[in-house]
């Protein structure tokens, strides 16, 4: 009989790993220009002598203590730290070390959820079984991504996604933090709200304004003022100022598709009625994009008329999109064909080629 496992099933027995790479942009610039190594290094739009109109989209260790971090205008980078190498954004480079990357974890990994560019969850197989097991395996993790990409990362461990993410963020560059179950809240409690993952510049404004600064305050504030304040949110933001966090670690790869259908009540060509029934099918597509952060190529029309005969149609746009609009011109457009004297029986919409959303990227069109 195998023997049982003690983490399946209890989730507070569960050992998650969060891996993050360090000033991944910056990194990989210094990896394949050793010269700059010890150097701030600013990856960014082009500063023009201070009148860039652009952003930092990360910098060096060496950078920051100039004060210069993710998102802030180029131009202010410049004036901080005039001396500074500044790098333009080599988008291919970076998704191709970071395809490397998370090639190399989902090795490690039962299950795997990359969530970024640089950063993802991983829970190892049955042969890390306690926390101690854990720590040797991070540094095997570590060792492997500096020697097959001579990058450096830090790793958070922890009995959640929740704490996993802020143990990583704990000790950077080159960390490694592992916060026992028993440690959870001593671990918390000190931290600004901020660094729960999900709380904004608003959120911890509000937060502030009701006099709570620390995870601390967070985690003991009565629930029935978090859920005027912030409504269903509140008690959530409650849960994960204890530590508490159920997310499954889910492999978001195996997804390739999501789609609706619906059968009519009664066969139908009236197309009012028929791009009604698309357009609640198109919402439901558009709210599980989002659910799981991803952006998609291709939209697919399924539609099947009164002799069961079935067509699909699909079409491929230039760029990726999340755009509940896009889903809706382009189905109306795949529609178009077919709408006439023959009766629908069944429609469907379904988007395909998937990728993950890089919320981070958002920042870094702005060149
Ligand atoms: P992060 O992991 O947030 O930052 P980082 O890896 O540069 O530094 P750290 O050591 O603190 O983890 O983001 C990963 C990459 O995403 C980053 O190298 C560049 C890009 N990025 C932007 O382009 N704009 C942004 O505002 C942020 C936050 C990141
Ligand atoms: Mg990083």
């Amino acid at each position: 009989m195998p023997a049982p496992n003690p983490k399946k099933n209890n989730p507070e027995r569960r050992i998650v790993f969060h891996v993050d790479m360090d000033s991944f942009f910056a990194s990989v610039e210094v990896r394949e220009k050793p010269e700059l190594k010890g150097q701030p290094v600013i990856v960014g739009s082009d500063p023009r002598e201070g009148s860039g109109r652009g952003v930092v989209s990360t910098c060096s260790y060496e950078a920051r203590k100039y004060g210069i971090h993710s998102a802030m205008p180029i131009s202010q980078a410049y004036r901080l730290c005039p001396h500074a190498v500044f790098l333009p954004v080599n988008m291919n480079l970076y998704a191709e070390v970071s395809a490397a990357v998370m090639e190399l974890l989902r090795g490690f990994s039962e299950k795997f959820q990359q969530v970024s560019i640089d950063e993802a969850y991983l829970i190892p197989g049955p042969e890390v079984r306690n926390f101690e097991e854990a720590a040797l395996y991070a540094l095997r993790i570590k060792d492997e991504v500096q020697r097959q990409q001579r990058i450096t990362c830090s790793v958070g461990v922890g009995s959640n996604k929740l704490v996993s993410k802020i143990a990583s963020g704990f000790q950077k560059p080159d960390g490694l933090t592992v916060v026992r179950p028993e440690d959870v809240r001593e671990f918390l409690f000190p931290l600004p709200v901020s660094k729960v993952p999900g709380v904004g510049e608003r959120t911890a404004e509000t937060l502030k304004e009701m006099g709570i600064n620390r995870i601390e305050e967070l985690a003991n504030c009565n629930i029935q003022l978090l859920s005027e304040r912030f409504g269903k949110i509140g008690l959530r933001l409650k849960q994960l100022a204890n530590g508490l966090d159920f997310e499954e670690v889910i492999e978001k790869e195996s997804i390739k598709s999501i789609s609706r259908h619906g059968t009519f009540a009664e066969d139908t060509n009236d197309p009012v009625k028929i791009s009604g029934s698309l357009d609640l099918l198109i919402e439901s597509v558009h709210s599980s994009l989002l659910k799981h952060s991803f952006l998609f190529k291709t939209i697919t029309l399924t539609v099947r008329f009164e002799d069961f005969s079935t067509y699909t149609r699909s079409k491929t746009l230039p760029i990726w999109t999340s755009d509940i609009f896009v889903i809706k011109r382009t189905a109306i457009q795949l529609l178009a064909e077919f709408i006439g004297r023959r009766k629908f029986r069944l429609v469907g919409v379904g988007v395909t080629k998937l990728r993950i959303r890089d919320e981070k990227q958002t920042l870094i069109t702005d060149f």
